[in-house]
């Protein structure tokens, strides 16, 4: 028997929650309790599709019409499925939101029965994590985001592409109305994040464009400030967790790659999966014996966290992990001055000797409690300080009038892009996310004694070697840069791809990110990316292009001179 599925495109919500349908009259109730419904069926509608398909395939034309079901499609906020399984509940698997209809039934049921059945997915589908949601995607956000996307499915899409509808969430940070009017806000797991400030004279609020906007320059400002003065940034969107309990280092041994940091430091170690494949990046910090601070990504909070909880119940671990990602706020302060501005504010030493890079301490900054990280995604001189999310705004400003002196700034996520690019740091999503870390550069520690997930893949990944290399390229292009996903070509051909990019501030050209085949990874290889329909030539260079403070320091006490 053949079964011949016709699928009719109705809006995916109707004008308004508690309406009637234009189809049956019937009250539609999709909010809040939306039963699957369905429409009364009217073929006269797609009649000509019908006769169309007829046309192409003629044994349809004998084909009987045995049933009609006319039903909403399904939509998520960002018009993308859901697939996967979702945190908080063990074992919940999910596949929804399909905007396109049954057209991705069979590669997605294939998808998610290998990730089942496997451990772990057969390849990168992230953007589909389920886990993307969390308590802040109300059904109220749900609603109006599903039409918003719906009446953007045909418009351009442009980088760095914003969209309004649903904003701010309930999910705001301490300090969302002290630098609402100041700057454009991007939007970062129901977080409202600066990605730029203004200042007088600036062309400013969002002005998409393939090309640099109005951004650009204030983007430059803001690098500047932190490279050459110092700069405060609201990076609350961290997603962060406590573990702790008897069974706790035994919990993270088994989960990451890396060392277990002594008690007061602090590293940066990823979870890979049974294949050996990067899971995510995290901070790891040592707080007191046994508890640990966790810090992640905006976007990869309940991704992590699943994994996390899934290991601790599979293998009975005693340990107990607590989400603290609302409750707490944290401010990023970074730049040649940062020391000399924090020192204003505690008694607690922060000479480099006694406060370490990579190390954590619990300290008062002007009577306001905070876990203090020495570590910046920027590369420079940096501090992270964790507080009640009820102190940001207090924090923010005893740190700002602290900083008179030495000229202290905002700095938002698109210069702390900037900065950590050139710094050659790794993004989780971009460059490290389900490849393996050998593939994309990354710090190894298999030597461990601990059996980390995906030790043993790792072992035979490096045994056999790789096709594909994570390279360092620079470019000349004309006011553009790359975004990631962009061809990278050689002798006609197109042979990878573009992982992230950006505006070099300080050397003045583009770089990026690139997977290439390992025989054109080598620094001098002649290269293109693609932008914009032309192809611009590149060249692999050393990483990186500018060196983070900590090996600028390394290179002036042994008396060499540095890169910058
Ligand atoms: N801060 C905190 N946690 C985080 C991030 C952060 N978790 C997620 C993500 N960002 C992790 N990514 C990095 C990547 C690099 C560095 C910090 C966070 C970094 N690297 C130095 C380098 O490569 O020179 C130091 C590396 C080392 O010596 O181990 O600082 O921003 N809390």
């Amino acid at each position: 028997m053949c079964i011949i599925y016709f699928a009719i495109y109705l809006s995916p919500l109707p004008p308004s929650c508690g309406s009637f349908s234009p189809l049956t009259s019937r009250p539609i109730s999709l909010l809040p309790c939306f039963g699957k419904e369905l429409f009364e069926s009217d073929l006269d509608r797609i009649m000509d599709h019908i006769e169309a398909a007829m046309a192409m395939v003629p044994v349809l034309k004998q084909a009987d019409i045995i049933n009609i079901v006319a039903g909403p499609i399904t939509y998520s906020p960002d018009i993308l499925p859901m697939v996967g399984p979702h945190q908080g509940v063990r074992n919940y698997w999910v596949a929804i939101g399909f905007g396109y209809g049954i057209i991705h039934a069979g590669g997605v049921g294939k998808y998610l029965s290998d990730w089942i059945l496997g451990g772990e997915p057969p390849f990168d589908l992230i953007e589909l994590d389920p886990n993307r949601y969390g308590k802040w995607s109300t059904t109220q956000y749900t609603a109006t985001k599903a039409r918003e996307s719906y009446g953007f499915n045909n418009i351009v899409g442009y980088p760095k592409e914003e969209r309004f509808a649903g904003r701010p969430t309930e999910r705001v940070s301490g300090l969302y109305e002290v630098l609402k009017s100041k700057c454009s806000m991007g939007f970062h797991a129901g977080w409202e994040q600066p990605h730029w400030f203004y200042k007088p004279g600036d062309d400013i609020g969002y002005k998409p464009s393939f090309g640099r906007t109005n951004w650009f320059e204030p983007v430059g400002r803001e690098y500047k400030q932190v490279m050459e003065k110092v700069g405060v940034i609201d990076l609350t969107p961290f997603g962060k967790f406590i573990v702790k309990g008897n069974d706790s280092v035994k919990l993270l041994d088994h989960l990451f790659a890396n060392v277990i940091p002594k008690v007061g430091a602090t590293n940066i170690s990823h979870m890979l999966t049974p294949r050996g494949q990067v899971y995510a990046e995290l901070t790891i910090s040592h707080l007191s014996p046994g508890e640990f601070l966790l810090v992640t990504g905006s976007g990869s909070e309940l991704h992590d966290l699943r994994w996390i909880e899934e290991e601790a119940l599979k293998g009975g671990y005693n340990v107990e992990i607590k989400n603290i990602t609302d409750e707490m706020g944290v401010l990023g302060i970074a730049g040649p001055f940062a020391r000399k501005v924090l020192q204003k504010l505690t008694i607690e030493d922060l000479s480099d000797s006694a406060f370490k890079f990579l190390q954590s301490r619990h300290i008062k900054l002007s009577d306001i409690a905070a876990t203090a990280i020495r570590i910046s995604y920027s590369g420079e001189l940096g501090w992270e300080l964790y507080h009640r999310k009820e102190d940001s705004a207090i924090l923010y400003n005893v740190i700002m009038e602290a900083g008179q002196e030495e000229g202290i700034d905002d700095f938002g996520t698109y210069a702390l892009n900037a900065l950590r690019l050139e710094k050659a740091f790794r993004a989780w999503g971009a460059e490290d996310c389900e490849s393996d870390p050998e593939l994309v550069g990354l710090k190894l520690f298999v030597l461990l004694p601990a059996d980390f997930i995906g030790k043993q893949a790792l072992k035979q990944i490096k045994e056999k070697g790789l096709k594909r290399r994570l390279v360092y390229l620079t470019l000349e292009t004309a006011n553009a840069d790359p975004e990631g996903n962009e061809s990278v070509w050689h002798n006609g051909r197109v042979v990878g791809n573009t992982t992230s990019g950006n505006y070099s501030y300080s050397t003045q050209q583009s770089l990026a990110f690139a997977y290439v085949p390992t025989e054109l990874s080598k620094v001098g290889q002649k290269l293109e990316v693609e932008l914009l329909g032309k192809n611009y030539s590149a060249t692999i260079v050393e990483e990186p292009l500018v060196l983070t403070e900590q090996t600028r320091t390394r290179f002036q006490k042994k008396g060499g001179s540095a890169k910058v």
